[in-house]
């Protein structure tokens, strides 16, 4: 329907047919001749054979990285099309730089991240317990261009009202493939931010924290970590938390317990929940026993805060970021929600860390194809360009039609979160983003499997090549169905959605699919495609009210034909 609504559907369905619709017809031409140009100096240097040298004289042209803004002719048009002239005007200059800037060097940083991943020294060479997180000169570097660049600033500093969430989101979602993962810690300071905002916390402590936290001085900018998973549970957060918070006389709670994954560990603050003890020391169980607490990860004074790093995580990818064990030992922290209100509060961080997980899913998803897609201009395969294969085109341009569909879909939310923060978002687009963002993130999450791992065969052989580069970018998006909650969690929290919305998010669903696919009802080569997707949608939303009993068993394939109805 997005796609549908772009006014491209015919665009697109051509784009299954032929990938040489991606491109302008000037650039078009200037390929078509660059192309036999390729393939008839390929013939030549393949004639000389093993002459030249030993190891024989063909290397491979390796894919190159160019500004990836303006390679994304779906991003670039969102915007255009949606924010006004002057907004896009300062929006486009500052993206089409900080594109340069991530070829020109940032990305040379995230290949040292993943090169030098952190280390946790717990005892010096002369046996003195020591505890420290190293990190390398890279990471730190991304750190400071975080700030800099404002990638959670922009958010909060609101200079362009409901279009600031798009700038500042199109801009990390530029940076996501190239930061080294540093795009995790960015993630949870952006809902550490949201969070303090949305209780509207006005104890000195927090607004101190906010202040760093949507800063643009790396000196003072402070990054956020967000500690809920313990042993017992990732999912089931209430039935998993053993964390015990011991009330203080001046206010403040020393915390007790042991944090299972603690990811961004060297972040300086962190969000996290535990259960408040009475004077016997009794804790309430369950949901209604949790409540969310601030704390800072150093003391003042120097030293952390009563908290041990245990060890770090042994983790398929992301060994950029480090992940921690860490044992809370009295632990010094402020209540953040209502006693018993922490899942509840707690969900204003994780709706957010939600959209920067399909961020990370959709960038990863173009990083990949644009890579393929240059690729395909400089493979020579059967005497030809492999982009002259129409078997290899088919499938890049279906590829191409999901990162699109994605891209689309998730510029969407970012919108009508953007709205929501400045008061103009409807009745409609505020039930659409409750029920939409854990669609979002489960269906970008598991495309982004699903379209890294064939790109990777775009590649053949070097595709499974760990210095090539790209391997790392199939381990890191395996995370994402994960991080902050399964598929199946977030399917059922659409379930969730649903019934303590009374169903009204399923009518706005309904209606803003009709409004926006009216257009198409009366132009002659969308009538096939609008009747598609409404019936698509009556069967979807009949399901609902014919099987009530069958919904949490279907949870999942119903969050997914939400998602694709809404993108087709
Ligand atoms: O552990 C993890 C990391 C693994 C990977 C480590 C490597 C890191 C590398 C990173 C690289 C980038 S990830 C797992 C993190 N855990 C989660 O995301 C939590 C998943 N679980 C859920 O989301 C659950 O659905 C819970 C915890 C929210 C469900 O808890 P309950 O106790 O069943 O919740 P209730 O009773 O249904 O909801 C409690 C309250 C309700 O509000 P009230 O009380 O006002 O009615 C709900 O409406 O919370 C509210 N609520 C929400 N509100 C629950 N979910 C939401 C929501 N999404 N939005 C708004």
């Amino acid at each position: 329907m997005l796609l549908l609504w772009s006014k491209k559907t015919h665009f697109f369905r051509k784009l299954f047919v032929n990938f040489n619709t991606c491109f302008p017809p000037s650039t078009l031409t200037v390929f078509r001749k660059l192309c036999s140009e390729i393939e008839s100096n390929f013939s030549k240097s393949t004639s000389l054979s093993f002459s030249a040298a030993k190891h024989g004289s063909f290397y491979q042209t390796p894919p190159k990285l160019s500004n990836q803004y303006l390679e994304d002719t779906s991003l670039l048009r969102y915007l255009k099309r949606t924010l006004p002239q002057e907004v896009f005007e300062k929006v486009n200059k500052d993206l089409l730089e900080f594109g340069e800037a991530i070829v020109a060097n940032i990305d040379q940083l995230s290949k040292q991240c993943e090169a030098l991943p952190p280390q946790l020294i717990i005892y010096n060479a002369w046996g003195k317990r020591e505890e420290k997180l190293w990190t390398c000169d890279a990471w730190k570097k991304m750190h400071n261009l975080s700030a800099k660049e404002g990638l959670v600033a922009i958010g909060y500093e609101r200079k362009f009202g409901e279009f600031s969430r798009l700038y500042q989101m199109a801009k990390l979602y530029l940076y996501a493939p190239s930061s080294g993962l540093y795009t995790c810690p960015l993630a949870m300071t952006d809902g550490a931010a949201k969070t303090i905002e949305t209780l509207g916390l006005t104890h000195p402590v927090f607004v101190a924290a906010y202040s760093r936290l949507v800063s643009r001085d790396p000196k003072f900018f402070w990054t956020s970590g967000q500690w809920m998973t313990e042993r017992q549970g990732g999912s089931d957060v209430a039935g998993g938390t053993e964390t015990v918070a011991f009330p203080q006389n001046d206010g403040t709670f020393r915390l007790f317990g042991y944090k299972w994954f603690s990811s961004a560990t060297d972040a300086n603050i962190a969000l996290t929940l535990a259960r408040i003890a009475d004077s016997q020391g009794q804790v309430i169980q369950g949901t209604k026993g949790l409540t969310m607490f601030y704390l800072e990860t150093c003391l003042p004074e120097g030293g952390l805060n009563n908290l041990e790093m245990v060890q770090l995580k042994e983790k398929l990818g992301t060994r950029q970021l480090p992940t921690a064990e860490l044992l809370l030992k009295g632990t010094v922290a402020y209540r953040m929600s209502e006693a018993g209100r922490g899942v509840a509060e707690i969900s204003n961080m994780l709706s957010m860390t939600r959209i920067h997980n399909a961020i990370a899913a959709v960038a990863s998803m173009r990083r990949i194809l644009n890579l393929a897609r240059d690729y395909s201009f400089k493979r020579i395969a059967f005497g030809k360009l492999i982009i002259n294969h129409p078997l290899h085109m088919h499938i890049l341009a279906s590829l191409e039609t999901e990162v699109r569909g994605s891209l689309l879909f998730l510029l969407e939310i970012i919108h009508w979160l953007g709205k929501l923060e400045n008061g103009k978002a409807t009745d409609t687009e505020t039930l659409l983003f409750r029920m939409l963002t854990p669609v979002l993130k489960l269906f970008t999450a598991k495309q982004a499997v699903a379209v890294v791992s064939e790109g990777l065969e775009a590649f053949g052989g070097q595709g499974y090549m760990e210095n090539t580069g790209l391997p790392g970018i199939l381990r890191d998006v395996q995370v994402l169905p994960i991080w902050e909650g399964t598929t199946n969690i977030l399917s059922l929290d659409v379930l969730r959605s649903i019934s303590r919305s009374n169903k009204e998010v399923l009518k706005a669903y309904y209606h803003d699919i009709l409004e926006r696919t009216e257009m198409a009802k009366s132009i002659e080569y969308l009538k096939e495609s609008y009747a598609m997707v409404i019936g698509s949608l009556n069967t979807v939303l009949q399901f609902v009210q014919i099987n009530p009993d069958k919904l949490e068993v279907a949870a999942r394939d119903f969050a997914y034909s939400l998602a694709r109805v809404f993108i087709v």
